[in-house]
C-alpha cells in the first residue's frame, strides 16, 4: 500500500476518534489556568492538540510513543549506521515503525522530487549579501518557494476541506526534497566550498554530500543530528509557530519559514551557535588552565554579565536532556579524546551546581540538546557555526511537515486564544 493511502486510512480513524471526543467530552476539564500560566509565556498550559510527539519533563521527547534514545536503537538501519531520517519522518507521520521498504520508498520519492527544484531560488540567494546570516538566507529562499505551493494553488481553485491534507502532503514531500539543495547552496556560496555529490544517498547523507562532506563517520553523525532535532513536541516555539500560521491555511512554505524565524532566536535554535562561540571564548580565556575551578569562575562571570549559559536550561525538562546524552554517548564512543568533548564533559560536571546556586528560580540547570551538537560538528571539521541553525531548521522540517499534514487532516480550526490585560486579569480574580 502506498504511503498516502495508508495515511488516509489512519486519518479517517483519527477523525472519527476526534469527532467522538468532541461529541462526548468537549466540556470536560483537564486543567486550570493560573495567572502565572498567562504571564509566563503559557508555560504548563495544556492547550494544543498534537499527535506526533510529546515531551515528558523526566524522560524527554517522545516521537509518537517512543522515547528518542530507544527509538534510535530500534529504527531499521544498515550495519552500524545511524537510523535514517526517512524512518523518523515515516514514524512521525504514520505513528508506525517503518520497514526497510518504507524507508526506501521515501528515499526514492525525495530523490525524484528534488529534480523539480526551481532554479530561481538559487538566483534569489545570489542577490543576498554573503554576510547575511545563513538562517536569514534560508528563510528568504523558503519563503520565495511559496510560489510552488500546490496547496495554495488548489485552495484558490476551490477544494474540499477534507482534502486539504492531500495537497499539504504533496507540498511537504516537495519541500523536504528541496531543502538540502537550498541549505547546501547557501553553505557553499557563503563559505566558498566545493562539493562532489555522491548519488543515491539517503536524505541526511545527501545533504552532507551536497555540502562537500562524504566521510562515513560524519554521515552517521548528521543522521543522528537531524533525527534528534526533528521534533520537540508541537508546543515548542518553532513547531507551534508553524502550526499557528498554518491554522490560517497558509501553506507549508509560509508556515515553515515563520516557524524557523522563531528557531533563529538565541533562546531557541540559535543557542547551538551561541554554545560554540561561548566554548571558544572559554578556551581562549583559560588557555591551558582548564580546571573545574576555573570553569566555575568563567560560568559565574558569564552569569554576572547578564548572559545566560547557552545550552543549559529548558522550558519543560527537569533533567538532562536525553538528546544531550545521546550525543555525548556518540562522542565518547567515537572520539573521547577530542578536546572540546572533554571540555563539554567538564562543564557538565560543574554547571548544574553553579546555575542552581546562582538563580534559585531555575527549573532545569542541566544541559539541553544545544550544549553538545556544535562540538560534534566541529570534530568533523564543520566549523562554520553561524550555519548551525540552518542544520537545526533542516531537521525541524521533518517534524513541522508531519504536524502540518495532521493539522489539515484533523480539520483543525484557526487558532485564536483569548488575550487579557492586567486590568482584566485582576477583574477576573477579584473574588478568588
Ligand atoms: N543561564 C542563566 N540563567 C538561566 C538559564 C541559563 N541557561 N536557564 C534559565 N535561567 C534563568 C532564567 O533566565 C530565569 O531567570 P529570571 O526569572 O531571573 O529572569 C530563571 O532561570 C528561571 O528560568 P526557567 O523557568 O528555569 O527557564 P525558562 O523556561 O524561563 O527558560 C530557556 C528556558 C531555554 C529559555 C532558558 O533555560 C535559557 O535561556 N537557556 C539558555 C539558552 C538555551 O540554551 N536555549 C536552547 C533551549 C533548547 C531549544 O529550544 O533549542
Amino acid at each position: 500500500m502506498n504511503l498516502k493511502e495508508k495515511l488516509y486510512k489512519k486519518i479517517l480513524l483519527k477523525r472519527e476518534e476526534l469527532k467522538e471526543l468532541m461529541l462526548n467530552d468537549s466540556q470536560k476539564v483537564i486543567g486550570e489556568v493560573r495567572v502565572k500560566n498567562i504571564v509566563r509565556g503559557m508555560r504548563d498550559l495544556p492547550a494544543l492538540l498534537s499527535e506526533n510527539s510529546s515531551l515528558d519533563p523526566f524522560t524527554g521527547i517522545h516521537y509518537r510513543d517512543y522515547p528518542i534514545d530507544k527509538l534510535l536503537e530500534i529504527l531499521p538501519k544498515n550495519n552500524n549506521e545511524q537510523a535514517y531520517c526517512e524512518g523518523v519522518f515515516y514514524l512521525l507521520l504514520t505513528g508506525e515503525l517503518p520497514k526497510n521498504e518504507d524507508i526506501e520508498y521515501l528515499k526514492s520519492e525525495f530523490i525524484k522530487r528534488s529534480k523539480n527544484i526551481p532554479q530561481y531560488v538559487f538566483k534569489l540567494i545570489d542577490t543576498l549579501p554573503k554576510e547575511t546570516h545563513a538562517i536569514t538566507q534560508y528563510i528568504s529562499a523558503i519563503t520565495a518557494l511559496q510560489n510552488e505551493s500546490i496547496f495554495a494553488k488548489k485552495y484558490q481553485e476551490g477544494i474540499k476541506k477534507q482534502d486539504y491534507w492531500i495537497y499539504m502532503y504533496e507540498d511537504a514531500l516537495n519541500i523536504i526534497s528541496y531543502a538540502p539543495y537550498i541549505a547546501s547552496y547557501i553553505y557553499r556560496r557563503k563559505y566558498n566550498k566545493e562539493y562532489k555529490q555522491e548519488l543515491d544517498l539517503d536524505w541526511g547523507a545527501n545533504f552532507l554530500s551536497l555540502m562537500g562532506y562524504n566521510d562515513r563517520g560524519f554521515r552517521n553523525l548528521i543522521r543522528l543530528y537531524l533525527n534528534i532535532h526533528a521534533e520537540n513536541e508541537s508546543a515548542a516555539l518553532s513547531t507551534h509557530t508553524s502550526h499557528l500560521v498554518g491554522s490560517a491555511l497558509s501553506d507549508i512554505y509560509l508556515s515553515y519559514s515563520a516557524g524557523i524565524s522563531g528557531l533563529a532566536g538565541p533562546l531557541h535554535g540559535l543557542a547551538n551557535q551561541e554554545v560554540l562561540r561561548w566554548l571558544l571564548k572559554l578556551q581562549e580565556e583559560l588557555k591551558d588552565n582548564i580546571t573545574e575551578k576555573n570553569i566555575e569562575e568563567f560560568l559565574l562571570k558569564t552569569l554576572k554579565s547578564g548572559s545566560v549559559i547557552p545550552g543549559y536550561g529548558h522550558a519543560v525538562l527537569k533533567v538532562t536532556d536525553p538528546r544531550f546524552t545521546v550525543q555525548r554517548n556518540f562522542a565518547l564512543k567515537n572520539f573521547p579524546e577530542d578536546k572540546l568533548v572533554k571540555l563539554v564533559n567538564m562543564i557538565y560536571k560543574v554547571a548544574p551546581k553553579v546555575l542552581s546556586n546562582y538563580n534559585k528560580k531555575i527549573k532545569c540547570p542541566y544541559p539541553n540538546i544545544d550544549a553538545h551538537s556544535g562540538v560534534l560538528l566541529t570534530h568533523y571539521g564543520f566549523k562554520e557555526f553561524d550555519f548551525y541553525t540552518v542544520m537545526f531548521a533542516m531537521a525541524r522540517l521533518l517534524g513541522i511537515s508531519a504536524t502540518l499534514i495532521w493539522d489539515r487532516a484533523l480539520l483543525l480550526p484557526l487558532e485564536r486564544p483569548e488575550a487579557l490585560s492586567i486590568k482584566s486579569i485582576k477583574e477576573k480574580i477579584k473574588n478568588y
